[in-house]
């Protein structure tokens, strides 16, 4: 979902380091699909571009983003390069590109100096979904639609660990457990 088109009435900017962070970043473009929330996502180093990390930030702000998702592995900087370039809400998501599994991108992603925060999320793909669930929440600050949506989501998650627990349940009790 990119391109002139969806950038009109532009809400969320996801900003991925490489196009080798994709895989864990659909986790993010599907969740904002579902919940029909405007999005783009491009490609654009902090460290091999720059210039055009910055002013895609600034066509973003244009546009209208609310929200910033930025992943990168390895020496992860994207995200705190962009919270360093808007006052808008950034999120960090740290990505497992290199032998440390990771543990290099959270920790450059999340040790951020006092006055510019990244809101950091999980390594990986579980990180990638709650950071486009948390872009979501603060949007639905000032929109009650979405908002609802998501009380939906939460209501449906709820009942599906009833239902896991209902099915352990039985088996156990099959068992004779
Ligand atoms: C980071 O370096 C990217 O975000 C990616 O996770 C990692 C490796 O990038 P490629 O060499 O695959 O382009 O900047």
């Amino acid at each position: 979902m990119t391109g002139e088109r969806e950038r009109e009435g532009l809400k969320v900017l996801i900003l991925m380091g490489s196009d080798s962070d994709y895989p864990v970043l659909q986790e993010a473009e599907s969740f904002l699909a579902t919940m029909g929330v405007p999005f783009d996502l491009r490609v654009s180093s902090a460290h091999r571009s720059p210039e055009r990390t910055h002013a895609l930030v600034k066509e973003a702000e244009a546009a209208g983003a609310g929200v910033f998702i930025c992943a990168a592995g390895m020496a992860a900087h994207l995200a705190g390069v962009v919270a360093g370039i808007t006052r808008r809400p950034v999120i960090g998501v740290p990505v497992d590109a290199s032998p440390l599994g990771g543990l290099d991108a959270l920790l450059a992603t999340v040790q951020m100096p006092p006055g510019v925060p990244v809101a950091t999320v999980a390594v990986g793909k579980a990180g990638a979904r709650n950071a486009a669930v948390l872009a979501c929440q603060i949007l639905a600050l000032s929109d009650p639609g979405l908002a609802e949506k998501l009380d939906a989501m939460k209501r449906e998650m709820a009942a599906g660990v009833e239902a896991r627990d209902a099915t352990l349940q039985r088996r156990r009790a099959a068992k004779g457990g």
